[in-house]
């Protein structure tokens, strides 16, 4: 407890049992300082302090059990991994001596974790404790953060041992948690960048976990470089910014996908080509010379082969940049994404938010429900076409204002992960969620209620696996195999756990839906009836050119 309020440590989301008891008896002693979040599973925990340590910058932290309370978390660690979240799962561990002989929830979790996070390290006596801790802190949130796994051993838990200190780490032998930055790598960027007639920048949530918004913003502007981000990196630069020309990748927007193959020179900044933004690699901007900025050197020529790579902190790297760069214009060719943007606002963005007569469509709903918290509020994602729907509908004033489950793409995150958002600031959490991703971690309701946690729950019920089932619709011949499913009634659920509720099945109430939803206080859940069958448009079939975007289907 001392090491962790040293690391700066208030909250915990966790989840007591037996080979962690020790731990949680000291926690009762500690709870002026550190808050506890008890969940009601432990993959809970895990996205909840994933949700927390993504809108506030901080470690998230987890405290589990042995056995299953660790394994439970294995997707949550998995996920930080994939999207580069700072979390430090403690998990307890069996005794020292009984490790190895399949004692009572004894797991190798560190054998499982190893390939799933930053660092996973079994604390074998209490000596090791303030070490283990600060080094766990450190490695978590320096360079690309991550996730780190602390599998403590009972025995290490309640031996004794004198001058107890917590310790302070800021090295670790063979990690360079920041690269150096070659000076020639800044002078060939340099020149591309100022001999580039169609330059394109990429944003990812590197910007974001670089703390580089402000420095992205005069690279751009002062190369006046049309930008798209990544999913994660939606909230990186304002959504009205001129310069932002919106999402990537298979459903993000028209033209900043066929722009990609018609660039001269593509500027990566803090993103790592993921196939859900590149499509078909081997027509994915082929004609453009390709620079990369990031802070981790094996995403360079991992997917995406490239020209110039400026590795390191891009705070930094763009900063440079931005001073080396000669001041610049592109007005034609910034020009030449507005005949997409038109075809993409007639053909696909008008349809979605003004149905006119109908069912009430997904779009609608993001749509009403952002501009009535006049953008400003962070957006908790599910995963599916409530994912995809409200990135692409849902508009961003500030920074770290999106959290979703980007790489895993995990069904269940949404909910747990607004609880830990709730902990982070104070600002108002919008969670879009599908009926089926809500019944992944439905438990947590009784989080929210127990913690009065304000999250804005917006379920887009449309009786299907949507995501799925609009798959099925465009490539398997409409064969909805295991796609619809039975609900039960939310409103009562909600109700259940004291969580105030309505369900919304005419357009004509919506508005009234998300006033009373926003003016509540607490928690509330808002069930809104969506199209049974819509789709999420434009899309990239999987493994298409990524400029090759369908607009109906
Ligand atoms: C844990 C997990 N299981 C399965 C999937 C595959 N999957 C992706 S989207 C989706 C459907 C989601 O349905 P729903 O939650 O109702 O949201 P909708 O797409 O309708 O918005 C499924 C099953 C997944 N991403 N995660």
């Amino acid at each position: 407890m001392r090491s962790l309020e040293a690391e700066g440590v208030d909250t915990i989301f966790g989840y007591p049992g037996g080979s962690i008891m020790p731990v949680y008896d000291a926690l009762f002693d500690h709870t002026d300082r550190i808050k506890h979040i008890l969940v009601r599973h432990e993959q809970g925990a895990a996205h909840a302090a994933q949700g927390f340590a993504r809108v506030c910058g901080k470690v998230g932290v987890c405290l589990v059990t042995s056995g299953p309370g660790a394994t439970n978390t294995i997707t949550g660690i998995a996920d930080a991994m994939m999207d580069s979240t700072p979390i430090i799962v403690i998990a307890g561990q069996v005794g020292k001596a009984v490790l190895g002989t399949d004692a009572f929830q004894e797991v190798d979790l560190v054998g499982i974790t190893q390939p799933i996070s930053k660092w996973s390290y079994q604390i074998r006596s209490a000596e090791d404790v303030a070490w283990a801790v600060a080094r766990a802190f450190y490695i978590a949130s320096t360079g690309r953060p991550g996730p780190v796994v602390l599998d403590f051993t009972k025995n290490a838990q309640v031996e004794q041992i004198e001058d107890y200190a917590p310790k302070v780490v800021d090295y670790v032998r063979s990690y360079l948690p920041e690269p150096d930055t070659d000076p020639l790598s800044l002078v060939k960027a340099t020149e591309l960048i100022n001999n580039a007639k169609k330059p394109f920048v990429l944003v990812g949530q590197g910007v974001e976990l670089g703390a580089a918004t402000e420095e992205l913003k005069a690279f751009v502007e002062k190369g006046d470089m049309p930008c798209g981000c990544t999913l994660l990196g939606l909230s990186a630069l304002p959504s009205n910014h001129p310069l932002n020309k919106g999402m990537l990748g298979m459903h993000g927007n028209l033209g900043t996908n066929v722009k990609t193959n018609e660039c001269d020179v593509l500027i990566a900044v803090g993103m790592r080509f993921d196939d859900r933004v590149t499509g078909d690699l081997k027509t994915y901007a082929k004609q453009a010379k390709v620079i990369h900025l990031d802070i981790d050197p094996t995403e360079i020529d991992k997917n995406v082969k490239v020209d110039v790579a400026v590795l390191g902190n891009c705070k930094k790297t763009l900063k440079k940049l931005t001073i080396m760069m000669k001041a610049n214009q592109h007005k034609e060719w910034i020009d030449s994404f507005a005949p997409y943007e038109e075809k993409e606002y007639n053909e696909v963005i008008k349809k979605e938010l003004n149905p006119g007569e109908g069912p009430i469509l997904m779009g609608e709903v993001v749509n009403a429900v952002s501009e009535a918290t006049s953008h400003q509020a962070i957006l908790v994602t599910d995963v599916g076409q409530n994912q995809m729907i409200s990135a692409r509908y849902f508009k961003f004033t500030q920074n770290r204002s999106i959290v979703t489950s980007g790489g895993m793409g995990t069904m269940g995150f949404g909910l747990p992960a607004a609880i830990g958002a709730t902990f982070g600031t104070n600002r108002t959490v919008c969670l879009f969620l599908g009926d089926g991703g809500l019944q992944m971690c439905i438990q947590e309701l009784g989080t929210i209620m127990e913690q009065q946690a304000p999250v804005k729950i917006i379920v887009l019920n449309n009786n299907y696996l949507g995501n799925v089932r609009q798959w099925q619709a465009m490539f398997f011949r409409h064969r909805y195999s295991f796609t619809p499913m039975m609900n039960p009634d939310y409103v009562k659920i909600a109700q259940a756990y004291d969580i105030p509720a309505k369900r919304v099945i005419d357009r004509k109430d919506l508005q009234a839906g998300i006033s009373e939803m926003l003016n509540a206080e607490g928690p509330y859940l808002l069930e809104v009836a969506v199209i049974e069958e819509g789709n999420v448009l434009p899309m990239t079939p999987p493994g298409a050119p990524i400029n090759e975007m369908l607009l109906e289907c």
